[in-house]
């Protein structure tokens, strides 16, 4: 599958409330390596195997949530195409200087209909894995500290007008509809979760329906395997970090899963396994009857915080 205009998902900053616990967390408990600090009191994490500089930005706040969150794209150019794609279908942008986040390139900022600053850009400083490129072993000692997923994979967001972020990520944006979740109405319309790719990844940002715009449901970090994600339950346990939900399996992309809580109230996941769809494949559509088990496919359960607790 050739891979053009928007690649992935390549940072989200997020708010935090006490700076220095939540450096412990990351770093230590969940395993990821830090890469900078700046002038406005923020520090820039990646995941061990990721090459870029930076993946996740904590920002010291009174309230949990979520800035923004940046997709890179191809190059300069597609950044530019891409601008002028979203104000055609209406929406504004503005340009954030190069160098405002740390190592990265000039950045496409708009709102989306649902309420989230959305980003794109097309530079980020590649600082590497740790790891040669010529004849690398498969693994650093990066990865065995705390959880240490291997990337930052996607976000579910909570939003007002899902249909129209829809409509902006389908026709504007390059994405695919993996897969959907229809509401509880007779006719099972509109979708009230949508999970889009831009990628051969399940999903790489999915959005539920909610009243409040901006929100924060989870950052999901990608974790190699399975038995991964069950040592990842052991560390949680280990140090208390209060898990939400798992481990299990969602229905929704097949994914294996722990959802817990960081220092702040912000959920994060823990994920492996998934489907890889190519982006001719029909999406799959769980209806809100089977929802339970697209949440959680082993227990049935719609749990009560999935629909309610978000920062
Ligand atoms: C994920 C995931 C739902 C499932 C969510 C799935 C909304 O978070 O990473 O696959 O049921
Ligand atoms: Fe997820």
């Amino acid at each position: 599958m050739a891979m053009t205009g928007v690649l992935r998902p390549g940072h989200a900053q997020l708010r935090v409330l006490d700076l220095e616990k939540s450096i412990t967390f990351y770093r230590d408990i969940l395993g990821l390596v830090e890469t900078g600090r700046d002038d406005r009191g923020r520090v820039y994490f990646k995941c061990w195997d990721e090459r870029d500089h930076s993946s996740l930005i904590l920002s010291p706040s009174d309230s949990a949530g979520i800035d923004f969150i940046g997709f890179k794209v191809l190059d300069a150019a597609t950044l530019d195409q891409l601008e002028r794609d979203v104000r055609a279908f209406g929406i504004a942008t503005e340009r954030v200087p190069a160098g405002d986040l740390l190592e990265t390139g000039e950045r496409v900022r708009f709102r989306l209909p649902s309420g989230h600053l959305f980003e794109l850009y097309a530079e980020k400083t590649k600082v590497g894995n740790g790891l040669p490129s010529v004849n690398p072993p498969p693994w650093s000692m990066d990865a065995d500290r705390g959880m240490a997923p291997i990337r930052f994979d996607h976000c579910l967001l909570y939003g007002p007008n899902v249909q129209a972020n829809k409509d902006l990520f389908l026709k504007v944006l390059g994405f695919h509809l993996v897969e959907r979740i229809l509401g509880p109405t007779e006719a099972g319309e509109p979708e009230i979760g949508i999970f889009l790719s831009c990628s051969h990844k399940t999903h790489d940002i999915a959005f539920v329906e909610y009243e409040e715009p901006g929100k924060l449901h989870h950052l999901s970090f990608r974790m190699p395997t399975w038995e991964r994600v069950l040592r990842a339950g052991d560390i949680m346990g280990m140090n208390r970090v209060p898990i939400d939900i798992g481990p299990t399996r969602h229905g929704v992309t097949r994914g294996e899963t722990i959802y817990a809580w960081d220092p702040s109230g912000n959920r994060f996941e823990t994920f492996a396994g998934g489907y890889e769809p190519y982006p001719d494949g029909d999406p799959i559509t769980w209806t809100f009857e089977g929802f339970p088990h697209g949440l959680d496919y082993p227990q049935g359960k719609l749990h009560e915080s999935f629909m309610t607790v978000v920062t």
